[in-house]
């Protein structure tokens, strides 16, 4: 395979190996945000991707699929658990998202955390032109951009990071902090979801490594006895906005909405979670606000029901078993406690859904509950936005979710009051008409002036002006 100008290094290929009509190995394009985001770039710069396909032990050459280069990483079975489960999961990802779940500090994963990243950048200089640019994704692959550049000073090395960057006490808890920031630091532009992330950033270069920051600029040893300047900013995250509005458009999608409604008993009112069981999500202090308000009779089951969606996720790390086992035992006890033989409390759905369907559930849903504690952007919040071409329902939002930053019209909550998130989901409930509409219209505007495409596009921009090559990559 030739090499790129344009490289994407991301945990995971945008493929997943699936059985075909045959029963024979075939890929199928996996149907994340990402890769719609990355698409449009990597066919107009005939770009190559590397990641890991998925499966361990796997070891398979550069190949295409569906006008992509796809460049494999192949991972053991023991650096699945190390690298993946262990330290991007139960180390970074506890840590970054304020140590909801307490992080576990092993030495063993980090370890396998350094070696995988060095195979991933070895790919990656392998894969590139001179002169390419490289754009590395996420908290798996932090130490990419450094040892990218040590190898290859040619690459504009952009990364962006899709988690929240903690504040400087709880990053000081981590026993490699300064190779972390070291590893980021390699690249010359540091994408973050909020302005306060990019300002955590900046503070633990500062007080970490000494170097001095200027607005979004970081002064960064050259190694020469000079500085370059990396930038770190925040570049918000988006959804294919037009995506969304098609499918909420097409009348089988608003049949089965209908159909979900009728499914449901036709309660006047239907409450809508959705997310990966994940303890950042908020989804037991959602379930307890619920749980209480129909103690209280503040709503009844014959008239209000809470759907929801908690697709399965990590489900090696005992940390998301233990959740699963809390999240299920609440909601045994709900049900157990306010169902009738024609209505149900909360319908609890473990499973993963084909997108016609999550369309069909945003648009039956009269109010949207996203009660992260922490959350880089949540996408959900902008899919149930856009879906909403009927301009009516109801988003209540957590503050400690990126997407609040944006989506202001929303009803705003801090999920760790109890009390105001009652109040919040009553409010929801009961919003006339008319507010809805004036919400509404004014969250979809935002969501479709700044769709993926933007965020690409601008992320790209902020890397051109480092770019020493002749072409420039538009998305
Ligand atoms: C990370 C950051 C940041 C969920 N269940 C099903 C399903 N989903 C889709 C949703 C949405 C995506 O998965 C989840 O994205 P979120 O943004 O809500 O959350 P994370 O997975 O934690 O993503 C986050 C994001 O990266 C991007 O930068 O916003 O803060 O944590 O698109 O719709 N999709 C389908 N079936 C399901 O059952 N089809």
């Amino acid at each position: 395979m030739s090499q790129a100008e344009f490289v994407v290094v991301a945990n995971r290929l945008p493929v997943d190996r699936v059985a075909d009509a045959e029963g024979d190995d075939a890929w199928r394009r996996s149907p994340g945000g990402l890769v719609t985001a990355l698409e449009p770039v990597m066919r107009k710069a005939d770009g190559a991707w590397v990641g890991w396909a998925g499966r361990p032990g796997l070891e398979l050459e550069p190949f295409e699929f569906d006008g992509m280069h796809l460049v494999p990483v192949p991972l053991s079975a023991d650096e699945v658990q190390d690298y993946y489960e262990g330290f991007s999961n139960d180390t970074i990802w506890p840590l970054y998202h304020d140590v909801i779940a307490a992080p576990r500090f092993k030495r063993q994963w980090w370890d396998a955390y350094v070696a995988v990243n060095q195979r991933f950048a070895d790919a990656a200089a392998k894969a590139a032109a001179d002169n390419a640019i490289v754009w590395v994704q996420d908290y798996q692959l932090q130490l990419v951009p450094r040892m990218l550049r040590q190898a290859r000073p040619d690459l504009t090395i952009g990364y962006f990071h899709h988690i929240p960057f903690p504040a400087y006490g709880l990053y000081s808890q981590l026993p490699w902090r300064r190779q972390v920031l070291e590893g980021l630091l390699g690249a010359d532009v540091i994408g973050f979801q909020r302005v306060a992330d990019a300002g955590n950033f900046a503070r633990a270069v500062r007080r970490q490594l000494r170097y001095e920051t200027k607005a979004s600029g970081i002064a960064v040893p050259d190694g020469e006895g000079g500085t370059r300047t990396a930038l770190a900013k925040a570049f918000p995250i988006s959804i294919d906005a037009d995506s969304y509005i098609e499918l909420a458009q097409r009348p089988e999608i608003q049949a089965r909405a209908a159909e979900i409604r009728e499914s449901l008993g036709n309660p006047s009112k239907i409450l809508l979670g959705v997310d990966r069981l994940d303890y950042t999500k908020g989804i037991r202090h959602r379930m307890k606000a619920f749980g209480e308000l129909l103690q209280d009779g503040r709503v009844s089951v014959d008239d209000v029901t809470l759907v929801q969606v908690a697709s399965p996720s990590r489900e090696r790390v005992d940390a998301y078993v233990q959740l699963r086992d809390e999240i299920e035992l609440t909601v045994g006890r709900i049900n157990g406690d306010y169902d009738t033989m024609g209505h149900t409390a909360i319908r609890y759905l473990h499973q993963a859904y084909p997108r016609e369907e999550m369309v069909a559930l945003y648009l039956a849903a009269d109010v949207m509950l996203v009660t992260a504690l922490r959350d880089g952007m949540n996408l959900v919040a902008k899919e149930y936005v856009a879906s909403r071409v009927d301009n009516r329902g109801v988003l209540v939002l957590s503050e400690f979710a990126g997407a609040a930053d944006e989506l202001g019209s929303a009803i705003l909550v801090n999920p760790h009051d109890i009390d105001g998130l009652k109040d919040a989901i009553m409010r929801a409930i009961e919003m006339p008409g008319s507010e809805q509409g004036r919400r509404m219209r004014a969250l979809r505007r935002r969501v479709r002036e700044h769709d993926v495409e933007d965020w690409s596009q601008d992320f790209l921009d902020a890397l051109a002006v480092f770019h020493r090559g002749a072409t420039a990559v538009t998305a």
